[in-house]
């Protein structure tokens, strides 16, 4: 539970009542938990009559473009609000180049789930037990008794993706009751499983195969790397959404206990997926590169030559076996 949530909630519900025009900030290269939480809290607003604004700095994957109300996502714009509102970020860095943007407003608040969570709004929900920022998003508007039926959807989304479909670790009993109530309100459940978690294309279909036949062993099968090059990219007509969820397969392995998917992001420059078990802390690793996450899934960026990017990665895996 967040500390004095109810006092927090209180707040929260204040603040929003002051305020006529509302900004909701995502993360960059936003995911399906950040989006349902910004979507969600848009609708619920506008049911308030605010004047709302979805800001991202990066598009909606069009894997996402299904979320209720993804068309409205825009880039920040030079206009002040009275309040804003980041969701899923665990720093200001989190929002991007929006910065200045969430900073313009009168009041600002953050609702998050990450550990490493650094403080950076008036007022942060911050409840790092939940597998998903839509679980804290969920007990706020149910706390101000704006939850509908579209709402309830969004949230559900949020919560199936960032809980790998309830198998993360994270998930718990109170993960299993939030999502009861929220399918209560009657929408498909099983299609927003397969829209927002399991629906693939033939083009990442492709991706994958190549990626993962070319996966590598070591020490034993306990530590395994996939690679993502510029080349598979561009061979299968894939960018770097395409690699969400590759990584899986990999940790699944029985022996493996720590997975890593490198990804060409431009010259010399590697995006890095981290996926753990068996006691090891992925985000532990993350932030030896000054990346972040979850217990089981996290990630960082490394800038330099591919061999030496793969080295200092097996180094850290390799410490904490
Ligand atoms: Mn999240």
């Amino acid at each position: 539970m967040i500390q004095n949530e109810k006092e927090k909630f209180i707040r929260v519900s204040k603040e929003i009542a002051k305020a006529n025009s509302v900004s909701i900030y995502t993360h960059v290269n936003p995911d399906c938990d950040t989006l349902s939480c910004a979507l969600s809290l848009r609708l619920a607003l506008i049911s308030l009559g605010k004047q709302v604004d979805v800001y991202s700095v990066d598009p909606v994957p069009k894997t996402l473009c299904v979320l209720n109300g993804a068309d409205s996502v825009k880039l920040p714009e030079k206009k002040v609000h009275d309040l804003s509102i980041a969701v899923d970020c665990d720093s200001l860095e989190r929002i991007g180049n929006a910065m200045r943007s969430f900073l313009s407003s009168k009041v600002q608040i953050a609702i998050d789930h990450h550990k490493t969570h650094a403080k950076f709004a008036d007022v942060t929900l911050l409840d790092t037990d939940v597998s998903a920022c839509a679980e804290i998003v969920y007990r706020l508007l149910t706390y101000m008794k704006l939850t509908s039926k579209d709402v309830a959807e969004l949230l559900f989304a949020g919560i199936v993706t960032d809980s790998g479909c309830f198998q993360f670790s994270s998930v718990n009993e109170t993960t299993h009751k939030i999502a009861g109530e929220l399918m209560s309100y009657g929408f498909d459940g099983g299609k927003v499983i397969y829209d927002v978690f399991k629906k693939t294309s033939v083009n990442k279909f492709m991706l994958e195969n190549r990626v993962l036949s070319k996966c590598k062993f070591f020490d034993d099968n306990q530590i395994a790397i996939i690679t993502f090059t510029a080349k598979d990219f561009e061979e299968t007509s894939t960018s770097m959404n395409d690699t969400l969820g590759t990584i899986v397969g990999v940790i699944d392995i029985d022996t493996v206990k720590v997975a890593y998917a490198i990804a060409e992001a431009a010259n010399r420059s590697y995006k890095i997926m981290i996926r753990s078990k068996d006691g090891i802390d992925a985000s532990d690793i993350a932030r030896e590169f000054g990346g972040g996450g979850h217990n089981r899934a996290a990630g960082c960026r490394l800038n330099g030559y591919y061999e030496d990017i793969v080295d200092k990665l097996l180094k850290v895996a390799r410490d904490r076996l």
